[in-house]
């Protein structure tokens, strides 16, 4: 049985995406079945050891990666927040770990990108002066800085790295704010592995939040929820929002 969320006309609601929402628009997920690129774990892709390592290994995959975001649509569980957003304005906070910018595409106007964009291209040398730039380019090998001679690399966030602090501390106030209003939490898509994210949960719980999980396999974290839906993010959405 699948009831809606108790959005009041005071509700506050946050919303945390992860791969799973845009499974259904041919990005594949990190973990699970199929794993995302050739069985090679996340760890070894995503992390400053794994470029440093292999940059050309690294690039490839975010190449491949940035080609089939490209080539994606954003689904109807994406659709469904980005309207979602329009009616709540900003009682609505909207953070995505997923960097394919689907979110935006569908509409939604302020999305929280905590792990960053694929489409944004930096140097790896943090003290190289060049920022970090859109880049929809797919490299056929990796590229290296103008100014520095270093390897770029992709504007995401990876293993061991810092997440932006203004992002978190944009995360904490909705969230301390919640105390004062009903509050909503709502996960989508997310295996609850990862941490800070895996966390925010249990901060909106102990802020007083109803805590809502929509995941099609059984999430790490899944007992900080108050209600799971197992199943699709594109079939559940549309019907508890
Ligand atoms: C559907 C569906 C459908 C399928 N509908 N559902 C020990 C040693 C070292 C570090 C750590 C440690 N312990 C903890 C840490 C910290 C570390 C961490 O959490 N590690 C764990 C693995 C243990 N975290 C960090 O390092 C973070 N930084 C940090 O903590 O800074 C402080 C610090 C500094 C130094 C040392 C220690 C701490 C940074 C984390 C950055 C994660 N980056 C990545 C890559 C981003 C760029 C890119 O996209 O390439 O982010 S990794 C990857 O995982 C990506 C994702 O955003 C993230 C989460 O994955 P997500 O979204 O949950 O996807 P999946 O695939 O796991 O799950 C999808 C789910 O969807 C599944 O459950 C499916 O069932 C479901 N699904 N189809 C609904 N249609």
């Amino acid at each position: 049985m699948i009831d809606k969320l108790p959005l009041g006309s005071d509700t506050a609601l946050m919303v945390l995406t992860g791969a799973g929402i845009s499974a259904e628009s041919g990005i594949p997920t990190f973990r699970g079945d199929g794993g995302m690129w050739n069985g090679l774990p996340a760890e070894l892709l995503a992390s400053p050891e794994g470029f440093e390592r292999d940059p050309g290994l690294v690039w490839r995959f975010y190449c491949e990666r940035r080609a089939n975001v490209k080539r994606s649509m954003p689904n109807a569980g994406h659709r469904a927040l980005a309207k979602l957003q329009i009616e709540m304005g900003s009682r609505l906070l909207l953070a995505t770990q997923n960097v394919d910018g689907l979110h935006f595409r569908a509409g939604s106007v302020k999305v929280v990108e905590l792990h960053g964009n694929i489409f944004l291209t930096k140097c790896s040398n943090p003290n190289c002066f060049r920022k970090a730039v859109t880049d929809f380019e797919v490299y056929p090998k990796v590229p290296m800085c103008s100014e520095c001679r270093n390897p770029l690399r992709p504007g995401v966030v990876w293993f061991g790295e810092n997440l932006d602090k203004f992002m978190i501390h944009r995360i904490q106030d909705f969230i301390k704010d919640g105390k004062r209003r009903p509050f909503v939490f709502l996960a989508v898509g997310t295996q609850g592995a990862v941490e800070p994210a895996s966390m925010m949960v249990r901060f909106a719980k102990a802020a007083g939040a109803t805590t809502v999980l929509v995941n099609l396999e059984k999430a790490d974290n899944e007992d900080a929820f108050d209600v799971v839906y197992h199943g699709k993010a594109g079939d559940i959405l549309p019907a508890i929002l």
